[in-house]
């Protein structure tokens, strides 16, 4: 029998049957998304909008991180756009134009039209160092994201935006502006500031490194050395969530707040340290709450300098915010807890350094009772947090995990598990016996 007519007759049907799918598998790619590789430092912006990163040419230029922006806004409204950024300095130089609401100038702007995918914008290397966007070079902020958009932002430094409060042009948020859906994970916010223009010199600036009036979520990032008068970290307006776990928000100057939430915001603050964020006055908070957020804090650690207090509620002719507190350390030179008629709500094992959180009866709340922390955190070194001395009252606190919503917390703010099954109060375990250092990226 010659077997080769049946041999090939056998290749032409698995040939056929290959490329019956390849249609398949070629459109299960497309849907999945696209990914842009960032491979050249300067700021050239996308030549054609065609869904090929390409600076100067309409194919074939290098793929710039602004090019890569320019193509995700049109891509993004059918597919999911990943950007990866290599290690290196990314400075922004194109300067913002009278409108300056497209990434071909100024700022960055991700404002799609409504879309379900996600922008995800990430360092290539996520063991390396962060890559880094500065906008130095200009005076805009570095990311603005529209209310459609979906961003997620991971192992990033964003640093030296500006956003200028001029008379016509009312702009809040020196790092990033946020209105739509925002990820933020590993990303250390560094030096951005709002500030006012020459023309309107008595403004109130708003958000030195985040203004939000949409949701944020937080992980695992840094603030530090932001400026702004409300919310030198982060400014929050409008009804969405600003949710902060495991970070830390460190050394940013205000006029009044580090952290300030205006609206009818979710406001949620775990693993997280809130610390020595220095009044241009000697004075003012680390967080205010204006009108009626829903505020909850979890297992984190208040360090306030200076006169004003750590953390203020409330105005004396808006709606009374709400707020649950538990397992955190308030330690303040002046004041903890200052309120316009508020009950907080304590879940225990607080512990207070002065009187002034009367509220806080809950089963192991401490008030008048020295947290014994250390005073600085080991800035851009290991463990940027307040560590609880030897014969602090914070150590194993609870007995037995901490919790937050009825769910055990598991982790601290360097993401180390909280391992020894009794609680420690505020953002640092010091799990007992053994304390081992660990090395955060
Ligand atoms: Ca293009
Ligand atoms: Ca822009
Ligand atoms: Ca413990």
């Amino acid at each position: 029998m010659n077997l080769r007519p049946l041999l090939v007759t056998s290749i032409l049907v698995i040939l056929a049957l290959l490329a019956s799918f390849l249609p398949i598998q070629h459109a299960a790619a497309q849907s999945s998304g696209i990914t842009f590789l960032v491979n050249n430092t300067a700021d050239v912006a996308d030549h054609t909008i065609n869904g090929i990163c390409s600076a100067g040419f309409v194919t074939g230029g290098p793929c710039t991180l602004r090019a890569a922006v320019m193509e995700a806004v049109a891509q993004v409204l059918t597919k999911n756009v990943t950007i990866k950024i290599p290690e290196g300095s990314y400075s922004l130089t194109i300067p913002p134009g009278y409108y300056n609401i497209s990434p071909r100038e100024g700022d960055l702007n991700i404002a799609p039209a409504a879309s379900n995918f996600q922008v995800h914008i990430t360092a290539s290397n996520l063991a390396g160092d962060r890559p880094e966007i500065n906008a130095g070079s200009l005076t805009d902020r570095i990311f603005e994201i529209g209310p459609s958009a979906k961003v997620k932002l991971t192992h990033l430094n964003l640093m030296n935006g500006v956003a200028e409060y001029a008379i016509n042009a009312n702009r809040k948020g020196g790092g990033i502006f946020n209105a739509g859906y925002l990820e933020l994970e590993n990303v250390v916010l560094f030096n951005n500031v709002a500030r006012c223009a020459a023309d309107n010199p008595y403004c109130t600036p708003m958000g030195g490194a985040i203004a939000n009036a949409g949701s944020i979520f937080i992980r695992d990032s840094r603030i530090t050395l932001n400026q702004a008068g409300f919310g030198s970290a982060i400014y929050s307006s409008g009804t969405g969530i600003v949710d902060i776990q495991r970070s830390l928000i460190f050394s940013n100057p205000h006029s009044f707040s580090a952290i300030y939430i205006q609206d009818k915001n979710i406001l949620r603050i775990t693993n997280s340290s809130i610390s020595n964020n220095p009044g241009s006055s000697g004075s003012g908070q680390n967080l205010y709450v204006y009108c009626c957020a829903d505020v909850h804090i979890n297992s984190s650690t208040f360090v306030h300098r200076g006169s004003g207090s750590n953390i203020a509620l409330g105005g004396p002719y808006v709606p009374t915010p709400s707020i649950s507190i538990q397992d955190s350390i308030l330690s303040s030179e002046n004041r903890n807890c200052d309120d316009y008629a508020v009950t907080w709500v304590s879940g225990g094992y607080n512990i207070a350094n002065d009187g002034s959180c009367t509220d806080l009866t809950g089963p192991g709340d401490l008030l008048n009772t020295d947290p014994m922390i250390s005073i600085q955190p080991l800035f851009f070194g290991l463990d940027p947090v307040h560590i609880p001395l030897p014969g602090s009252p914070a150590l194993n606190h609870r007995p037995g995990n901490c919790i937050y919503d009825g769910l055990p917390v598991m982790a601290d703010q360097r993401g180390i598990p909280r391992a020894d099954g009794r609680c420690d109060t505020g953002a640092f375990e010091r799990n007992f016996p053994a304390y081992l250092p660990a090395v955060r990226r």
